[in-house]
């Protein structure tokens, strides 16, 4: 990666798994309007091309949505990115969109601004964008074939009508093309989110990966359908299915080679505050924030040089355990929970996900996330989600977390996992590689 793009990325969690253990975004819902019709979307929610379908985000104004980014900034030092992906789409509301913009440049300077957006208004706001130093955009293409595009979209507003079928997925797709090509020729940083449908985009994914490759996409993140009859969208009323988590991660494996792959991303909520996987949206809502909050520059600054050093004794404990290990073996799968900071920080009771890395004595392979509710529910173990639990971790060998109790880590083993706490509060590659070679030692490799 050159240290122009690093730059750009590096305290940007999205953008950079790396970057996620450390930095938080927030996403403020300025935009109500949109342009087309998603068939997983269901207009009484936020845009679903961002964000967790069925969940209802506070729409602001541009002025309260400053409010909100002060409140947050002042309170959470990791705070680096503002995101606008909704509740609609962001470039349907340009002005809106781009006045809090304006706002929240003025005021935070040090935030990065990032948007979402289906795309087909893009094309024309690209030199806005880059005016308001907007580096970073995400489109949503879920389909490079209108054939297919068609079977997702059943209708768009443009050019002062409403188009149906296939010559509305053939506007919308010449739309993202175009949009995609000029965000690239400005210098701006695109991730491209594709919603995986079985049965509809499923076979299809590989050309969208190969495309916008080609187009200069920086990421690709293929997120799961969430489909459910409760959110009311054509996909959930007509009992389209969503991927399972097994099926997701075979296409994204099938896709390892083409543009890079985004595989931490959480589906956040519209109204997301916090670290990727935490919510602390609720907290900051207009009713709980201060009229003028105030943002101190020295604890941010602070925040940031204890990060510089995290990230430094970070990589030299990964390189001082690769050397210990000294050759490559046996691949093997750990789960690790973690509440940020690069670090094996969380009680199993408390995990309600688990980091997914593959371990080979040499390397440490980032392979996604592994949802499952947690275990202790106000201080005593369920069993039911422990089970559910075992059920996530199909294929690890080892669980690393900060403590267990006794009794999940008894029916762990039962299951064939290994529990692991003797690396607590010690950095995840680290710890994960120190594990193997500890496990495998000779007989890993010699089995390779
Ligand atoms: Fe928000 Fe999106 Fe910007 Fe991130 S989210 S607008 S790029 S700041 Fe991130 Fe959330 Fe996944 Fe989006 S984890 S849903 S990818
Ligand atoms: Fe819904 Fe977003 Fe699609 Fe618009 S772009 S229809 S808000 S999912």
């Amino acid at each position: 990666m050159s240290p122009e793009v690093w730059d750009k990325v590096k305290n940007h969690p999205c953008y950079s798994e790396e970057a996620h253990h450390y930095f938080a975004r927030m996403h403020v819902a300025v935009s109500p309007a949109c342009n087309i019709q998603c068939n997983y979307c269901n207009r009484k929610y936020d845009c679903s091309n961002e964000s967790r379908p069925g969940v209802v985000s506070e729409k602001l104004s541009p002025e309260q949505a400053l409010q909100k980014v002060m409140a947050v900034a002042a309170k959470v030092p990791q705070l680096s990115v503002l995101g606008i992906a909704g509740p609609g789409d962001a470039l349907a509301n340009p002005h809106k969109t781009f006045r809090t913009f304006e706002l929240v440049a003025k005021a935070l300077p040090h935030l990065k601004l990032c948007l979402s957006t289906n795309g087909l208004a893009l094309a024309d706001h690209v030199e806005t964008i880059r005016d308001y130093n907007v580096d970073h955009v995400t489109i949503t293409i879920s389909a490079v074939d209108p054939e297919v595009g068609q079977h997702i979209y059943p209708w768009i507003f443009h050019d002062h009508r409403r188009w149906t079928g296939l010559e509305a997925a053939r506007i919308l797709h010449e739309r993202q093309m175009e949009g995609l090509e000029r965000l690239v020729a400005a210098g701006i940083l695109v991730k491209v989110n594709s919603v995986l449908i079985p049965g509809i985009n499923d076979e299809h994914m590989a050309e969208v990966n190969r495309v916008v490759k080609a187009k200069g996409a920086f990421l690709h993140n293929v997120m799961p359908l969430i489909s459910d009859p409760a959110h009311g969208t054509f996909f959930g009323l007509n009992g389209q299915r969503g991927p399972t988590p097994i099926e997701l991660a075979a296409v994204q494996d099938r896709l390892e080679g083409g543009a890079k792959l985004m595989r931490h991303c959480r589906q956040c909520r519209a109204d997301a505050v916090g670290l990727l996987g935490e919510d602390l949206g609720a907290d900051f809502a207009l009713d709980k924030i201060e009229e003028e909050p105030i943002f101190d520059p020295k604890i941010r600054e602070l925040y940031m040089s204890v990060v510089d050093q995290e990230r430094a004794d970070r990589q030299a404990a990964e390189a001082s355990a690769r050397r210990d290990s000294g050759s490559v073996g046996k691949p093997l799968l750990v789960a690790v929970a973690t509440k940020g900071g690069g670090r094996i920080n969380q009680h199993f009771g408390h995990a309600r996900e688990f980091q997914l890395l593959e371990v080979d004595g040499q390397s440490v392979r980032f392979l996604g996330i592994r949802r499952a509710d947690n275990y202790c529910k106000g201080g005593y173990g369920e069993e039911t989600s422990l089970e559910a639990i075992i059920e996530a971790l199909e294929g690890v060998s080892a669980v690393l977390v900060a403590r267990i109790g006794d009794c999940p880590r008894k029916t762990l083993a039962e299951a064939g996992i290994t529990v692991v706490d003797d690396y607590a509060h010690e950095f995840i590659e680290a710890s994960a590689l120190a594990w193997w070679n500890r496990v495998n030692g000779d007989v890993g490799r010699a089995s390779a």
